[in-house]
């Protein structure tokens, strides 16, 4: 069967700049370093390349907060060198997705910078004003990154609404002077040869009429705003004008980032006429490990259930089917990273193992893999000891309110949860090889090195023929020779609903049939799964097959 669309059985790679190479010595990844690096990314043999963003920001949120749409960011280099990189994304056959950050721009954006003048300013409207409530905010909607989601602002007398920080100044999507210079901009990096823009929480751009205060548990201070603003009333309506005026007038790949989105969202979203996006990144199984008393939100530290990630992964592949398209991803640039959480980076030997099993897991469900940097040579978290190790705003920030204000947490235990889930895990330099700083910079790193670079890097995993890198290289290749990946249907292995240990699912179409078996502990186990005596072991993390018995995190995948 063919797909229908170019991107249908593409890997993409995930590359954080900042952190990727730098070629300068400023202690900050670049362009230049990526261009350096792109032989590595064919050699793995992506498809896609996606960039966090690279554009003119005051770097409040290491480039989510943009100032300029239409610049790169001076110390990621210039136009010429992203001309260039374009070009050498093409020239080795792959594409390039821009990330595109529209909920909001940085409060030193030309837009705000005007609309802050005066409430008569022509770009007032750009963004949303409201007047305060009895000297208060005009809502209770908490800030993602902790306070609240409302800054005042004296020269007018009335607060504007940031979800993220408040240097990340909400834009106002009911105004269609605001979307037109979007979709225009778009256009305009298209005219450059992006090929696609994975779309920062793009699903919290419709706010809902009025602004409603959400509900919030008695010992918080403000309200979730995630259930409030996520896949707002107008937000389809928004996306099938961005498609006309955008997408429609390209061969794009587009994914957006909507947190809070159930299947049934993603089915319009991602639905297979493509009227809106091509797929979207879901954080169900980003949640599942998330704390139980929900002013703490993700900070916690227990490992994600084997049957609670089976129930998921499952009910995205089964509601999706024939209907929308499916990311698949582990992790990224705001999560930890996939061995530490879902793994075990207690052993070398467990590491390696259980990195392998993860990405069978992942690689053999249908949709679009996500790899991110340092995923492919199994790069663990950060383990920073101290509060002063982190440069992430939204830990720090957490750190302050849970601990200090509210005392919800004392200071270890909350660092025990930092050095599990903070965003800085992801953020740690790109680990190339042995030397100083692992290759990564001459200078000082903007963002500490993992001490564990001397063992984990990409030129020890370029020397081993069994390591992660060469078993992502491999799933890659499978995905692009063998359709069933793409287009076989998917379901549980009898039996396994409730196993506790064991994820197995088949995937099928008419000629062929995969049984993928992995094994989620450190437990030597026995299963039995039917498969026909000539099957193939089409890939496997152990030299041999041992048959119903299933050694530590084993996974392997059976072709008939
Ligand atoms: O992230 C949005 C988002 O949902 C995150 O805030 C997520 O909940 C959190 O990071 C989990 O810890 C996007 C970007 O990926 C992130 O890097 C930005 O900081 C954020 O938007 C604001 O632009």
């Amino acid at each position: 069967m063919e797909n229908k669309y170019w991107w249908n059985n593409s890997v993409v790679y995930q590359i954080y700049p900042k952190s990727f190479q730098d070629s300068n010595g400023d202690g900050v990844g670049d362009l230049r370093g990526i261009i350096n690096r792109l032989d590595y990314l064919q050699k793995l043999g992506v498809d896609v390349i996606w960039l966090n963003p690279i554009y003119k920001s005051p770097q409040v949120d290491n480039g989510y907060d943009i100032s300029d749409y239409q610049a790169i960011n001076p110390t990621l280099g210039t136009m010429a060198d992203f001309q260039e990189l374009v070009e050498g994304i093409h020239k080795r056959g792959m594409k390039l997705v821009m990330d595109l950050v529209v909920n909001h721009t940085s409060d030193q954006h030309h837009w705000f910078q005007e609309a802050k003048k005066s409430r008569d300013n022509a770009y007032r409207d750009y963004y949303i004003w409201r007047d305060g409530k009895n000297s208060h905010a005009p809502n209770n909607w908490g800030s993602y990154f902790s306070g609240s989601a409302w800054q005042y602002d004296p020269t007018s007398d009335q607060y504007f609404l940031h979800l993220f920080a408040p240097q990340q100044v909400d834009l106002n999507w009911e105004n269609p002077a605001v979307r037109h210079s979007v979709y225009d901009m778009m256009n305009w990096w298209a005219a450059k040869g992006v090929d696609g823009f994975r779309m920062d929480v793009i699903n919290l751009i419709s706010k809902p009429a009025g602004l409603p205060d959400g509900k919030k548990a008695p010992d918080e201070k403000y309200a979730n705003v995630e259930p409030i603003v996520a896949n707002g009333h107008r937000i389809h309506e928004f996306l099938q004008e961005m498609n006309k005026n955008v997408m429609s007038k390209h061969k794009m790949i587009t994914v957006g980032e909507t947190p809070g989105a159930t299947p049934a969202d993603a089915q319009k979203y991602a639905n297979l006429a493509n009227t809106e996006l091509n797929m979207v990144f879901q954080f169900e199984h980003m949640g599942l490990d998330a704390n139980p008393n929900p002013a703490l939100g993700k900070w916690y530290d227990q490992k994600t259930k084997l049957s609670d990630l089976r129930a998921n992964f499952s009910k995205w592949q089964e509601q999706l089917a024939g209907k929308a398209w499916n990311s698949l991803y582990w992790n990224n640039h705001d999560q930890p990273r996939v061995v530490s959480r879902f793994g075990d980076d207690s052993s070398e030997q467990k590491r390696v193992k259980s990195a392998k099993m993860l990405a069978t897991m992942l690689h053999f469900q249908q949709g679009t893999p996500y790899i991110y940097e340092g995923e492919e040579i199994g790069m663990t978290n950060a383990y920073f000891p101290k509060l002063a190790d982190y440069v992430d705003l939204e830990s720090i920030n957490a750190y302050h309110q849970l601990v200090d204000d509210q005392h919800l947490l004392d200071g270890k235990t909350m660092m025990k949860y930092i050095a599990m889930h903070s965003r800085d895990n992801a953020r740690t330099p790109m680990q190339w090889d042995a030397s100083k700083n692992a290759g990564f910079s001459t200078g000082t790193p903007w963002e500490k090195v993992n001490p564990n670079y001397q063992t984990i890097n990409v030129e020890q995993a370029l020397a081993d023929k069994n390591s992660i890198f060469y078993y992502y290289q491999r799933l890659i290749k499978l995905r692009h020779e063998l359709p069933v990946i793409t287009n076989g249907t998917y379901r549980l292995a009898d039996g396994n609903e409730d196993d506790p240990a064991v994820f197995t699912y088949l995937r099928q179409n008419d000629d062929t049939t995969l049984l993928v078996i992995t094994n989620y502990t450190d437990q030597q186990l026995t299963r039995h799964y039917n498969h026909p005596v000539d099957a193939k072991l089409l890939i496997s993390n152990y030299a041999d097959d041992a048959g119903d018995t299933l050694r530590p995190y084993e996974a392997k995948v059976y072709q008939f």
